[in-house]
């Protein structure tokens, strides 16, 4: 049982800062009372999810949502609430100039300002001590012949090498695909085998970011994880549930068997069974919109369902599944599988929280600390995140 609580106890989920802020569909921002209205109460809100779930210790910062005049000044205030800033998110698709692409526009001036910008993202990193600087472009086009695919691929390669230049020796750039939206007939970056190529002519300091809402349907997840990692590129994760495209809904919702599944070879291709430490190599985040249920414990649920699904994912007898597979069994091989998946792990997850000093019960421990009644008396005015997400 080590072995499994090991790797549950060094798993690290890091959480969105802008899940904390209103953000919804493209439709319909529902605002909500008490939500944060700048980066500090943000870096308090998610330090509630560290501190009744024990495993959510740094959060992903937003540039510009979160942009602040002292990065150290927040760093320092995130350590005094018991967490630390992670990753740092560009946004390069918010601005009017961005309309025909960023890093991809056939206009070198507003190229310019993209890389600008993604490089003014490192700068905040060596002031936060974050390791990862995020990268998901919009950038794409709508229409057959709107501009030269090819030459769009040859603009988003120079950018990146301009700032995969600019990294730290201890840096990494987390490159994310994304099939489709805003653009809808040909996105620049809208595959794992596009972000793949990429990195692979960038160097070990680019890795590909997985986020789960963004596939065709039906698409097989954990094999674009099982390769990714067979090749030394799976950086990262961005977590969430899609029913339709990107629903942005909590991760584990829609399809708890998928999460399982990618689990799995996680665990399986990055060897964490066998050693927790090379773990931290990935960056397990959260990328979701919490747009009619409270923001904190949405988080929370979301935390504990990557608990679970991996609790389940590490509960699959290795032994029994390779003997298995070795003898050709296959209707023995997906039972070993799916008694692991069908294991009802709530009761040693709750048992490992009390280990640790915690209350088995996150979500019931959230409700009754009354921190949702203070930061509504509290906070008049909580600002939007900035957009659907
Ligand atoms: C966009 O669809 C993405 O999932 C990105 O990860 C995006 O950067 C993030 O939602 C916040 O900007
Ligand atoms: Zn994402
Ligand atoms: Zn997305």
């Amino acid at each position: 049982m080590s072995r499994v609580t090991d790797v549950l106890n060094r798993q690290h989920i890091e959480l969105p800062s802008w899940a904390f802020a209103n953000s919804g569909t493209r439709f319909k921002v529902f605002p909500q009372a008490g939500v944060p209205r700048d980066p500090y109460e943000k870096v308090a809100d998610a330090a509630q999810v560290h501190k009744f779930t024990g495993a959510a210790p740094t959060v992903a910062l937003h540039i510009p949502w979160d942009k602040t005049d002292d990065y150290a000044d927040l760093a320092r205030y995130a350590t005094d609430q018991g967490v630390t800033l992670g990753t740092i998110n560009s946004n390069v698709f918010q601005d009017n100039d961005y309309m025909l692409g960023s890093v991809t526009n056939p206009d070198p001036a507003v190229r310019r300002k993209a890389t600008d910008h993604l490089l003014e993202c490192v700068d905040i990193m060596d002031r936060t001590g974050s390791r990862d600087l995020k990268l998901w472009f919009s950038d794409g086009i709508n229409y057959p012949g709107q501009d030269d695919i090819r030459a769009r691929q040859d603009r988003l390669a120079e950018a990146l090498a301009e700032v995969y230049a600019r990294l730290g020796d201890d840096q990494r750039m987390l490159l994310e695909y994304k099939l489709f939206e805003p653009a809808f007939y040909a996105t620049d970056v809208p595959d794992w085998g596009t972000a793949y190529a990429h990195t692979l002519t960038l160097g070990e300091k680019a890795v590909v970011c997985v986020d789960t809402g963004h596939h065709a349907p039906s698409t097989n997840i954990e094999f674009i994880v099982a390769v990714l990692l067979r090749a030394g590129k799976l950086g990262a994760f961005d977590f969430n549930s899609r029913f339709y495209a990107d629903d942005d809904l909590m991760v584990g919702a829609a399809d708890p068997f998928q999460l399982f599944r990618i689990l799995f070879e996680v665990l399986r291709g990055g060897g964490f069974d066998r050693d927790p430490g090379a773990m931290d190599e990935i960056a397990f985040m959260l990328d979701q919109c919490h747009n009619i249920e409270p923001k904190i414990p949405g988080q929370i649920r979301s935390v504990m369902n990557v608990q679970e699904a991996t609790a389940k994912a590490l509960l699959v007898d290795r032994e029994a599944l390779a003997a298995a597979q070795a003898e050709g069994d296959v209707l023995g091989a997906n039972a070993v599988f799916m008694d692991a998946y069908n294991t009802d792990v709530r009761p040693l997850l709750a048992s490992l929280r009390e280990e640790k000093g915690l209350d088995p019960d996150p979500m019931a421990a959230y409700k009754r600390s009354g921190y949702a009644e203070k930061i509504v008396a509290e906070r008049v005015g909580g600002t939007q995140a900035g957009w659907g997400a």
